[in-house]
């Protein structure tokens, strides 16, 4: 690796960042035996939601999070088990991911040299809505759908809809020239991980290059804009706070 000398692509804004592989941080908590996480996104910068990788050397086993916060697992590399209440173990095969709403007893088994992409959020009760369902999926069994009509800009929903659910996570899929029709701005925020590929993501007043690895917290009204640029699609992972008014906090 070339000696650092002070620089990175991180960078940190009012209602924006990017946060960069090379100026990971990793650390350890006791709710995460076994594993170090880098956390990209947490309520420190102003989001309502930690978004993280949970890396493990040698495998480990992890409890539920705390009382009424949800949670999304997705295998980034290697191995993992996902357990809810006394049903059997469920393998996450390539992108597998769950969904396992707050309060949902689980447990999650990290392979030997494994990484999951995690999201964690204090879940948002609606009234009279029934409480959403765990589930256990991967990103190919979702059949992709143009986004507005543009078949260059394929859009895959993880996470079921209905009342009860509070978070839309999607994978976006650009060919290469392909981008987003419109600067966007809107009161629901983002955590964003770019899975393959690269392009130009605008935030707010500022234009930057970005590849896989790359994470970006979007804040609410942040003005956004991605193209993808190269030979390969880029694909990105993405949060957002759905479903819910925004008087209704
Ligand atoms: O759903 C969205 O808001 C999405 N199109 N935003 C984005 O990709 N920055
Ligand atoms: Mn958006």
């Amino acid at each position: 690796m070339r000696q650092s000398l002070g620089e990175s692509r991180s960078a940190f804004h009012t209602r924006h960042a990017l946060i960069s592989p090379d100026s990971h941080e990793c650390v350890r908590l006791p709710l995460w035996p076994g594993c170090e996480l880098v956390h990209l996104i947490t309520p420190d910068l102003g989001a309502d939601f930690s978004m993280f990788f949970a890396h493990s050397a040698d495998g480990a086993r992890i409890g539920a999070p705390r009382a009424g916060v949800e949670r999304f697992v997705m295998l980034r590399r290697g191995a993992a088990k996902v357990t809810i209440t006394d049903k059997p173990a469920e393998a996450l095969t390539d992108e597998g991911y769950a969904f396992l709403p707050a309060d949902c007893d689980h447990s999650v088994e990290i392979g030997p040299d494994s990484t999951l992409i995690v999201l964690e959020r204090r879940y948002r009760e609606a009234a009279s809505a029934p409480w959403p369902k765990p589930l256990i999926s991967s990103v190919g069994a979702h059949r992709p759908v143009p986004m507005k009509g543009d078949e260059r800009l394929m859009l895959q929903k993880l996470i079921p809809e209905g009342a009860g659910y509070d978070l839309e996570i999607n994978v976006m899929d650009f060919a290469p020239g392909a981008s987003l029709p419109y600067v966007e701005t809107h009161f629901m925020e983002h955590g964003l991980i770019l899975l393959n590929g690269g392009g130009i993501y605008r935030l707010e007043d500022a234009w930057y290059p970005v590849g896989a690895g790359d994470a970006i917290w979007m804040g609410p009204y942040c003005p956004q804009w991605f193209g993808a640029i190269g030979r390969e699609n880029a694909r990105y992972l993405i949060y957002k706070n759905w479903n819910r008014d925004p008087l209704d906090r």
